[in-house]
């Protein structure tokens, strides 16, 4: 899929607040710093788009842009951030819940999972929790230009075998680097294919 339009549209906190249009949505999500919107930023091809930093726990705000005039892709507060304190991290997880739970028009939830780190008990309580939820969702193992493939390739089967003990299906999965343009083609190829089934396009 070719992106030739990509806009920011708003920012909040508040999920009654969101776009009133029913497209689809495509939201990422995962722990501060694991690299959300540096993937939005690459997906899209407009560096500047979704605010990236160095120091993680910046993005307290749920973001919309819009894509192609038809669809969206959704930045969410990254969760985890212990520096944050115990009340805005509450806050936090209520804003990020809320939208998973209420918002309909989210078609995939796309968790973001550092592929350099062995498997995370923050990350594999937030999978439970979309399965008790019955939330779609597909794991992007970011950062990959960080490893060697080696390590990569062990990292991932890890987690797939963690991810064994608890689901009889894997979800859908990528391996992606912002920095090396990786994964790209394969996550706007699996956006366009749901949107297919929507009907959209
Ligand atoms: N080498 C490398 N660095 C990355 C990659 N993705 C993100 N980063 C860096 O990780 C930090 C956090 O990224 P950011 O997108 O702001 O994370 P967010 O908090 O999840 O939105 C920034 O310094 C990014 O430059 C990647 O694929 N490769
Ligand atoms: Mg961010």
């Amino acid at each position: 899929m070719e992106i030739t339009s990509a806009e920011f549209v708003i920012s909040n906190t508040d999920v009654r607040k969101c776009p009133p249009t029913t497209c689809p949505e495509y939201a990422f999500i995962g722990r501060s710093n694991v690299g959300k919107s540096s993937l939005i930023n690459m997906l899209t091809g407009r560096k500047g788009l979704a605010m990236t930093s160095a120091t993680p726990g910046k993005t307290l705000l749920i973001n919309h842009f819009l894509i192609n005039k038809s669809w969206y892709l959704v930045d969410l507060p990254g969760y985890g951030y212990a520096q944050r304190g115990k009340k805005v991290q509450e806050q936090i997880k209520r804003i990020i819940e809320s939208y998973i739970l209420h918002r309909e028009q989210m078609t995939c939830l796309f968790l973001l999972i550092d592929s350099r780190l062995p498997p995370q008990a923050i990350d594999l309580a937030f999978i439970e929790w979309l399965g008790e939820n019955w939330i779609p969702f597909a794991i992007v193992f970011t950062k990959a230009d960080k490893v060697s493939n080696e390590k990569l390739g062990n990292n991932i089967k890890t987690y797939l075998n963690k991810l064994k003990e608890q689901w009889e299906e894997l979800p859908p999965y990528f391996i992606t680097s912002s920095e090396k343009r990786m994964g790209r083609k394969e996550i706007l190829d699996y956006i366009e294919s749901i949107n297919k089934e929507l009907n959209l396009q």
